[in-house]
């Protein structure tokens, strides 16, 4: 068996970008994972220390998730069951279904979804495989920061990392990868969309909180509460996490200026990233002195996301008056 599920990722400077902040930006681009998003590498090492003997894994997911897990467990020769929510797109089963999972449709969002999916751990005895809540899900994405200061070459440390976030899984994988390499003083600025903003919304309280609803079309940013791990890095004076929103409309523009000059396609979670930089976010918190002037490259992780394609993307363009 291979040593690891997920692939070193290309580091790519972006010139169109780099013109638009005037300063150096680089792609993460992990999109280009297997698995079609950066899951996989978290989600891989878990499955690799947790369900090497299981009869079954169990994902709840918005999709990608449960393709890396999906992709994880055929690797290992053992079954899958993904729990998805009703709001996640129809070209996401069958993703799932070319992985060899067994898809179950269960609630509205995510959460309606996790509550079945823990449900099928318990009564089938089934090895949970949770999406974004779990150290070794951190240990392994922190491995996307030790591949850039890789690529990045001694010396050389970003200014400032960009980010999706949904539960905060990524966000926390970013954080004990900056730590790993030294770059603690590097600070990070966490996206997400209104309407699936549970991080922002626990920042804004000072504790956790649960959204009523998910009404942002970013489906798999779409967790009703952040984790906890998340949400204390956020406290921590010796980070500096900067939580931003965009609106749905931004993050799909910025799927569309992607697609257009990058020609790469990637669903509106990894937009709301990308928005920071089409929307003139960045420039705004430098002007501000929220972020301070950018000392190396600004780095982008381009998280992927499977759940859109090209009937989607006109789709969501109707939905959202884009
Ligand atoms: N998506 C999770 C959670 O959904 C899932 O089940 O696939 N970018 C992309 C493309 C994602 O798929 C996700 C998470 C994120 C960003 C955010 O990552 P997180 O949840 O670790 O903050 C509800």
């Amino acid at each position: 068996m291979a040593e690891h599920f997920h692939v070193n990722t290309p580091l790519l400077e972006c010139m169109r970008m780099s013109k638009r902040l005037g300063i150096p930006v680089y792609l993460k681009m992990e999109n280009s994972q297997p698995s079609g998003s950066f899951k996989i590498r978290g989600i891989g090492h878990l499955c690799q220390q947790l369900a090497r003997q299981s009869k079954g894994v169990v994902c709840a997911s918005g999709g990608n998730a449960g393709v890396a897990a999906a992709y994880a467990a055929r690797k290992m020769g053992v079954p899958s069951t993904i729990v998805i929510p009703s709001s996640s797109p129809q070209l996401v089963v069958q993703r799932l279904q070319d992985e060899g999972a067994t898809v179950k449709i269960a609630g509205k969002v995510w959460d309606d979804a996790n509550a079945e999916a823990l449900r099928l751990a318990e009564t089938e005895g089934l090895t949970y495989v949770p999406p974004f809540d779990h150290p070794l899900l951190w240990q392994g994405h922190s491995s996307v920061i030790t591949e850039v200061a890789a690529s990045l070459g001694p010396g050389v440390k970003p200014g400032a990392v960009l980010v999706a976030v949904g539960g905060g899984g990524l966000l926390c994988g970013i954080i004990q990868g900056l730590k790993n390499v030294g770059w603690m003083d590097v600070p990070v600025v966490a996206m997400e969309t209104v309407g699936a903003d549970c991080f922002n919304a626990a920042l804004k309280a000072g504790k956790l909180v649960t959204l009523d609803d998910i009404t942002s079309e970013a489906k798999c940013l779409g967790a009703k509460t952040a984790c906890k791990q998340a949400f204390e890095y956020s406290q921590s004076n010796e980070l500096n996490i900067i939580s931003e929103l965009v609106t749905d409309q931004q993050a799909l523009q910025a799927v569309q200026t992607f697609l257009d000059e990058e020609r790469v396609l990637v669903e509106m979670a990894c937009g709301a990233a990308l928005a920071a930089v089409y929307s003139g976010l960045i420039g705004r918190l430098q002007d501000e002195g929220r972020l301070p002037t950018l000392s190396g490259p600004l780095v982008v992780i381009v998280c992927g996301g499977g759940s859109i394609n090209l009937e989607e993307l006109s789709s969501l363009k109707h939905k959202l008056h884009v």
